[in-house]
């Protein structure tokens, strides 16, 4: 049985990739499980070096193989912010992070709001090269908030395909079509050649 530690502290994501490698006959580990405390610093400036230093340096911690990802949301006419702070944006965390964006776009019409949610999965292992992951999912921000799925933005986050929210959607639905699963899938496929 092979072991993978997926190196992320948000449960939301946790859920999710559990999800989306159900079958792969691998025991996923969690840094609670293996009772690692220690962060590693998020200081890059891009998705790519983000998920890089947080699989290689909590491979390093573990011993074990590695997957992190970093993702965020980049608004088109916020200059691709929030980005890599999506974390914390505006120095707020949760759900006032969700008022915030909404004032930063208070005057911004509906045909300007366009955004995207954006993940890049790193792959670490001992002795070999990590290897990298994309996935994307276009979307719109909301003029308020509706519904209660997912995590983070997800209530902002209007889908033109399903006149919903992200957070309005099943979350089978959102572990079909996220930013997040399509990375997983390209993963998926790293991991089955591994
Ligand atoms: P870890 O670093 O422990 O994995 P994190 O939540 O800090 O957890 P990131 O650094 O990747 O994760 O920051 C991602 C932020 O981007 C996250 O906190 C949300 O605010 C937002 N985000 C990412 N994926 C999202 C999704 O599927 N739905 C809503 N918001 C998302």
């Amino acid at each position: 049985m092979h072991e993978l530690l997926i190196a992320t502290h948000n449960p939301g994501k946790r859920r999710e990739f559990a999800a989306i490698f159900d079958g792969l006959g691998l025991t996923l580990r969690t840094l609670d499980d293996l009772g690692i405390r220690e962060d590693v610093e998020e200081t890059g400036a891009t998705f790519e070096q983000n998920a890089r230093l947080k699989a290689e340096g909590y491979l390093a911690l573990s011993g074990l193989p590695t997957l992190a990802d970093d993702s965020g949301l980049e608004v088109a006419v916020l200059g691709g912010a929030p980005g890599v702070y999506s974390a914390r944006y505006g120095g707020v965390q949760g759900p006032a992070q969700l008022q915030y964006l909404l004032d930063q776009m208070q005057d911004v019409p509906w045909h300007q709001r366009l955004a995207r949610f954006v993940c890049v999965i790193a792959l670490a292992r001992p002795g070999q090269p990590t290897q990298f992951a994309h996935g994307a999912l276009p979307g719109v921000i909301e003029l308020a908030p509706r519904g209660s799925g997912g995590f983070g933005y997800d209530p902002l986050f209007y889908l033109l395909d399903y006149d919903q929210t992200v957070a309005e959607l099943p979350a089978e639905l959102k572990n079909q079509i996220s930013h997040r699963a399509e990375a997983a899938r390209m993963a998926r496929t790293i991991l089955e050649q591994w």
